[in-house]
């Protein structure tokens, strides 16, 4: 077997420019090519609709369609012949969800100023939203249900759901047993840029939908990015990432085995560890060696590692901290003492997620903890956060100014009116000023 390669090895100070760059450029910039064809298909979904839609599902999926949408009963009779076993996990996942997203659910609320003016504001969940699930080598039910139950929980009043077709024509079983366990209204069998096109433009059988969420292939995610002018969007997500910040403490093949799994996602996933301990780089770095072949994935994370794969030391958790906050992973497992842990975990600014002690796999996270894991990547957790039922909602204000709030305020608004040149809005102030 070959040594493991990895795209940076060693003290983060001495980082030449090209490690440097696998580690910090992973913002998968998408290619003209990729732009150009999206938007041909966008253009021509909006021209011609499900026409169009059709004829892709037999271009891109090997699917003859009679019709788009995949009726209720199908969905049903998807749930109902699942593994049991595997039925009660999706089960079990949708309530955890469920539960986390209730209790993070936005409110109403209301603040007098000293002015006596009362300002208010309330969430109102968007009319129709639409979740992608994509199909093929990343057909994730996981990602339908964390995309899915939130939309359900924050109101949304029609969730709709678009998933490629396989060659049979319609998405695979263990998808549509989640559709059903989620409660979304509808499921279409359409897939990649096409989908998109449908749920911003809307076709006779698709309707326009207000946002659109869920990860997509390279096509998906600048489809979305072409049409969030007209609908809303939810953050550019990309391969997956994972920073294991470590300390002495941390078990090395506990930390191997997280590195492994997050990297055996896509050959681009990027998976590092960063410590303040050259034992434990060593010793991890060893437990994935020994660990790798065995893996039935081995060649996307031996891939995972050449490309973006990092094993750093730093001197102390503070550098540690500093890499970690510009870096921006999506998901951070803290491998740290616990006497740190609080004072490490209050300094973290840049992660979509933050795993707390070894026991808190990321797996528990992807699949059953009930947190989300929708979340930004390439860099994006420094400004985006992860999918919540703030995603489904927009919100609406309010001011209450009664006469004596309005007598309060009225001279200062008028002056201010008259220094911007506005007599009329002076004037419409002043009329309740006065003694
Ligand atoms: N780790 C992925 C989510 C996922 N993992 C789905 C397994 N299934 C998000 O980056
Ligand atoms: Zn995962």
């Amino acid at each position: 077997m070959s040594a493991l390669r990895f795209a940076a090895v060693g003290p983060l100070t001495s980082l030449d420019a090209t490690a440097r760059r696998a580690l910090f450029d992973r913002n998968t910039t998408t290619d003209d090519a990729v732009r150009e064809r999206t938007r041909t298909v966008l253009a021509r979904v909006r021209a011609e609709g499900d026409a169009a839609l059709l004829a892709y599902a037999r271009e891109f999926d090997g699917a003859t369609l009679d019709r788009l949408e995949v009726p209720r009963d199908a969905w049903e009779a998807a749930l109902t012949s699942l593994d049991a076993t595997l039925r009660r996990a999706l089960e079990r996942a949708a309530a955890n969800i469920r539960r986390v997203h209730e209790a993070f659910r936005p409110e109403p609320r209301e603040v007098a100023t000293p002015d006596g003016a009362i300002i208010g504001r309330r969430p109102d969940p968007l009319a129709r939203v639409g979740v992608y699930a994509p199909g093929g080598r990343a057909t994730y039910p996981s990602s339908l249900l964390m995309g899915a139950v939130p939309a359900r929980v924050a109101g949304v009043r029609e969730v709709i759901v678009c998933s490629p077709p396989d060659a049979r024509g319609a998405p695979s079983a263990v998808l549509l047993a989640a559709a059903a366990i989620a409660g979304v209204d509808r499921v279409f069998a359409v897939g990649g840029a096409g989908a998109v096109a449908a749920m911003a433009y809307g076709t006779a059988s698709i309707p326009a939908v207000d946002r659109i969420v869920g990860p997509g292939n390279a096509y998906v995610a600048e489809a979305k990015l072409q049409v969030s002018g007209r609908v809303g969007i939810d953050s550019p997500a990309g391969p997956s990432e994972l920073l294991v910040l470590a300390d002495a403490s941390a078990t090395p093949a506990v930390v191997a085995r997280e590195m492994l799994a997050q990297a055996e996602h896509d050959p681009v996933a990027a998976v590092v560890l960063v410590t303040d301990s050259d034992a434990l780089a060593t010793e991890v770095r060893r437990e994935l060696e020994s660990r790798v072949d065995a893996e039935p994935r081995a060649d996307v994370i031996r891939a995972a590692f050449a490309a973006r794969g990092g094993i750093l030391t730093v001197e102390s958790l503070v550098d540690a901290v500093e890499f970690a906050n510009a870096w921006a992973a999506e998901h951070l497992l803290l491998a740290v003492a616990p006497a740190v842990e609080g004072r490490v975990l209050a300094e973290l600014r840049g992660a979509g997620t933050v795993f707390i002690g070894e026991t808190a796999s990321v797996a528990f996270g992807d699949y059953m903890s009930g947190a989300n894991h929708v979340l930004p990547t390439g860099g994006l957790a420094r400004i985006w956060s992860g999918l919540s039922t703030l995603d489904f909602v927009r919100w609406t204000t309010w001011q209450r100014i009664d006469r004596e709030a309005a007598r309060r305020l009225a001279d200062d608004v008028d002056t201010f009116a008259r220094a911007e040149g506005l007599p009329a809005h002076a004037a419409a102030a002043r009329q309740w000023g006065g003694a």
